[in-house]
């Protein structure tokens, strides 16, 4: 990879340096953000390909430009891919990220002032499913559901009781910081018998979705969003699912009515990722994100951690560090792990009495140091890293042991190895 970078090392040594770093970053950290991966370099060479050159609103032998034989290629490879990863009847992978996958799937089916009931950020759902400080909040009135203080998981009942009185025109399911199953056939009974459409943001578990890792949110919704860049490890972008009913709504909410020229350069890297997505071997990575997961959590139990629900049935724990560190915060315990060289993001957890800026928690994923290869042995002794930091967060001596610890772990399952090494 870094010879095909000699043109950019040339003409722009400032931003090729930083990329340089940021690859040396990626390889010799340990990151367990829940939303992030490494995506293969069949998709990074598509990314940077010439297809961000060309124009080609409108979709596939149906654009506003000419010359666009090729691209129409690249997107209805996406197209199919995408529906045969997901049984769904229709995609569009225009949309540039989630957020804007979430904002077309709201207008196709609603006006600004109608009523939407999505999961309260704070509890672990999405900025887009209704935050006062997002169009969806501003746009839309919101209702909200969260999960319980105890279990940490959602309560159906309640949330049928809230979808019956508050009668919102559209339910929001999909999280951010679930570490469960969440049950998408009962969301689809709720939405059904509170007379509201149904649309799930499955962009965390999206990976997990495709290959039967969790219960698919297809057959339950009348819309699907999610992000290609999670557990899906694609390119970072945003892909909606429909049925073939509300197929010419969606596409039309994306283009014309949000978006200009969709990233050919993006939708042909989604294709690679979807090909990938869709070979037996995705299936196997899946199966160990959770795994490890798993792996990981069970090593902060017997730490003494407590996890948010008790443990996970996905990619994902949440941490609550009160019962066992009651004086540190999720950001001085991010922090603490950050200078090992363990990446986490402080998070909220349910009950939460600190901001959000400071938080009570940590989220802690698999999906990429999966992608790396490591396996539940590594997940223990990263469990272990993690407690003795936190132990002493603030002992730099146990910062630089367990550094050093990390860089050899790291060292053993490279990354994008010409670039980190270049
Ligand atoms: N920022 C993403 C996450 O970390 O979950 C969601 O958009």
């Amino acid at each position: 990879m870094a010879d095909t970078m000699e043109h950019l090392k040339q003409t722009d040594p400032e931003v090729y340096d930083s990329i340089i770093s940021e690859a040396r970053r990626q390889a010799d950290g340990l990151e367990l953000i829940a939303s992030e991966n490494f995506v293969s370099r069949a998709v990074l060479e598509a990314m940077g390909s010439v297809m961000t050159n060309k124009y080609a609103e409108g979709l596939p032998g149906k654009r506003y430009y000419g010359g666009c034989e090729f691209v129409d290629i690249a997107e209805d490879k996406a197209r199919e891919r995408a529906k045969r990863l997901f049984g769904a009847e229709h995609a569009n992978v225009q949309a540039h990220s989630g957020a804007q996958a979430n904002m077309a799937a709201y207008f196709t089916f609603l006006s600004p002032g109608d009523k939407i009931l999505g999961m309260n950020l704070s509890h672990g759902g999405h900025l887009t499913h209704g935050s006062p400080v997002n169009f969806s909040g501003r746009l839309f009135e919101v209702a909200s559901y969260g999960v319980g203080d105890d279990d940490g998981l959602i309560d159906y009942d309640a949330v049928r009781e809230l979808a019956l009185n508050e009668k919102p025109a559209m339910i929001v399911a999909g999280a951010s910081a679930y570490p469960r199953i969440i049950d998408f056939e009962r969301f689809g009974e709720i939405a059904r018998e509170a007379g509201a459409r149904m649309l799930v943001d499955m962009a965390h578990i999206a990976g997990l979705v495709a290959t039967g890792h969790h219960p698919s949110p297809v057959p339950h919704s009348d819309v699907v969003t999610t992000t290609t860049h999670k557990t899906l490890r694609g390119p970072r972008g945003g892909l909606i699912l429909c049925t073939e009913e509300h197929a010419k709504g969606i596409d039309k909410s994306v283009f014309p009515f949000m978006q200009g020229g969709p990233l050919m350069h993006v939708i042909a890297a989604k294709a690679v990722a979807f090909k990938e997505a869709l070979e037996p071997t995705f299936t196997d990575y899946s199966a160990q994100v959770i795994a490890n997961a798993q792996a990981l959590g069970a090593g902060l139990v017997d730490h003494g951690f407590h996890l948010v629900s008790g443990g996970t049935d996905n990619h994902l724990l949440l941490v609550d560090l009160r019962p066992s560190h009651d004086e540190l915060t999720g950001k001085d315990a991010e922090h603490a792990l950050e200078s090992a060289g363990i990446t986490v993001n402080k998070n909220t957890v349910p009950g939460e009495t600190r901001s959000p800026f400071v938080t009570s928690g940590l989220r802690i994923g698999t999906p990429a140091l999966t992608t790396r290869g490591m396996k539940e042995d590594e997940m223990r002794r990263i469990s272990d890293w993690m407690a003795h930091i936190l132990e002493k967060p603030y002992d730099e001596d146990r910062i630089d042991a367990v550094r050093a610890e990390v860089r050899e772990m790291c060292d053993e399952f490279p990354l994008y190895r010409e670039l980190s090494t270049a």
